[in-house]
C-alpha cells in the first residue's frame, strides 16, 4: 500500500489514539494516509502485534503499533518539526503530560462513552457505520448490537464504572478548566508550538468533542477547549517557537501537573504495589472518592519507562524538576 515515504495510519475515527497520531503526523508534515476500516485489529493480530489501533504501516511496509514509541521513532526518523521540547526539564513534563492523558484520561473518554444508554446506543452506531462503510441498516445495528456489549462488559477492567467514574469525571473537569484558561490565551503549552502532550490530550479529548453527553458538556462549560481541539486536529501551518529553556511553566502546565500529582500518582503507585503482591485489583481513594480496578500489566510498563526517562536525566536537569515535581506530588515516585 505505502509508496515511497509515505506512513499508513490504519486507524478510526473513534479511537482517541489514532487521532492522536493523525494530528502527530499533519503537525509534523509527515507524508501519510488515513485508512480507516474494521480491519485493523485483525491486522496488528497477524503481525504478532498487540490487537490495538492504529496500526502504523512504516513506508517499508512494517507494521508497530502503541502510539507513544511511534511518536518517539517518528522523532528519530524526522527531524523536523519535532515535538519534543528541546529543553530536558520540558520534555520530560511534556512526556508525564502525555503519559498521564493517554493512560487517565482515557478513563473520561471510555466513561462517557459507555455509562450512558444514548451515549452506548449513538457511538455503538456510529463506530459500527465507520467499520462497515455501508452493509446495510441491520447489518450495522446488529454490529453495533455486539460492540456495545463487549465494550459494556469491559467497563470494570478498565476502571470505567459507576463508582469510579465521580473521581474521573472530577479530575476531567480540572483538565479542562485549566486549558480552558489557557487556550483564551494561547494555543501551546511549551511555547507558540505543539508538544507531544498536547497531541496525547488531544486524542483523548477530540473524543469528547464527539460523544453526546461530553460534546455537550464540552460545548457548555469548556466552549473554547472544544472549539480548540479542531486547530489540533489540523495544525500542519503553525510555524511557531519553543519557550526559551528558563522560562516559567505556564499555569496549565502546573494545573494538569497537579492533577497527575493528585491522581495519577497514587494510581500508578497502587497498580505497581498491587501487582508485585500479586493482587489481582486495587484501589485508591482521592477526595474522599473511591477508585478500584484490576491490576493491568500495561501501566507497570508506564511507571518504568517515567522512571527510566526520568533517571536519565543529567544532574542539573533533575535539579531544575525537583521544585517544580514536588510541588505536585510527582517527585517521590519517580525514584
Ligand atoms: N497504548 C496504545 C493504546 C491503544 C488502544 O488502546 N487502542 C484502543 C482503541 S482507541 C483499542 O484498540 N482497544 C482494543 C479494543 O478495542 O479491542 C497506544 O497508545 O496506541
Amino acid at each position: 500500500m505505502s509508496a515511497d515515504m509515505t506512513y499508513t495510519i490504519h486507524g478510526a475515527l473513534g479511537s482517541p489514539y489514532s487521532m492522536k497520531m493523525r494530528a502527530l503526523m499533519r503537525y509534523r508534515r509527515i507524508t501519510h494516509v488515513w485508512a480507516h476500516g474494521g480491519y485493523v485489529q485483525q491486522l496488528a493480530a497477524g503481525n504478532g502485534l498487540p490487537p490495538v489501533i492504529p496500526v502504523i504501516e512504516y513506508p517499508d511496509g512494517s507494521v508497530r503499533n502503541d502510539s507513544t514509541p511511534v511518536l518517539y521513532d517518528l522523532e528519530v526518523r524526522h527531524k523536523k518539526r519535532s515535538v519534543v521540547p528541546p529543553d530536558p526539564a520540558k520534555a520530560f513534563i511534556a512526556h508525564l503530560l502525555e503519559d498521564f492523558a493517554d493512560e487517565w484520561l482515557t478513563k473520561a473518554m471510555f466513561g462517557y462513552r459507555w455509562l450512558e444508554d444514548v451515549d452506548q446506543v449513538q457511538m455503538s452506531r456510529w463506530l459500527s457505520f465507520d467499520a462497515l462503510k455501508g452493509g446495510g441498516l441491520d447489518t450495522s445495528r446488529g454490529m453495533a448490537e455486539q460492540f456495545r456489549d463487549r465494550q459494556v462488559g469491559r467497563m470494570a477492567i478498565v476502571g470505567c464504572t459507576r463508582e469510579n467514574f465521580p473521581l474521573i469525571d472530577d479530575s476531567t473537569h480540572r483538565v479542562l478548566r485549566a486549558l480552558e484558561d489557557h487556550v483564551v490565551n494561547e494555543q501551546w503549552l511549551f511555547g507558540s508550538r505543539p508538544s507531544l502532550a498536547e497531541f496525547g490530550i488531544y486524542g483523548q479529548f477530540s473524543q469528547l468533542g464527539v460523544d453526546p453527553t461530553a460534546q455537550a458538556m464540552m460545548r457548555a462549560d469548556f466552549p473554547y477547549s472544544f472549539r480548540w481541539l479542531l486547530h489540533v486536529d489540523d495544525a500542519s501551518g503553525i510555524e511557531g517557537e519553543w519557550d526559551v529553556p528558563d522560562a516559567p511553566l505556564k499555569p496549565v502546565v502546573q494545573q494538569i501537573l497537579a492533577e497527575v500529582g493528585r491522581v495519577y500518582v497514587p494510581f500508578l503507585l497502587a497498580n505497581a504495589a498491587a501487582s508485585e503482591a500479586s493482587e489481582t485489583t486495587f484501589r485508591i481513594e482521592v477526595d474522599g472518592m473511591p477508585y478500584e480496578q484490576g491490576t493491568f500489566k500495561y501501566q507497570l510498563k508506564c511507571l518504568r519507562d517515567l522512571r527510566s526517562h526520568y533517571a536519565a536525566l543529567n544532574a542539573e536537569t533533575q535539579q531544575r524538576l525537583y521544585p517544580i515535581l514536588s510541588e505536585s506530588n510527582s517527585l517521590e515516585f519517580l525514584q
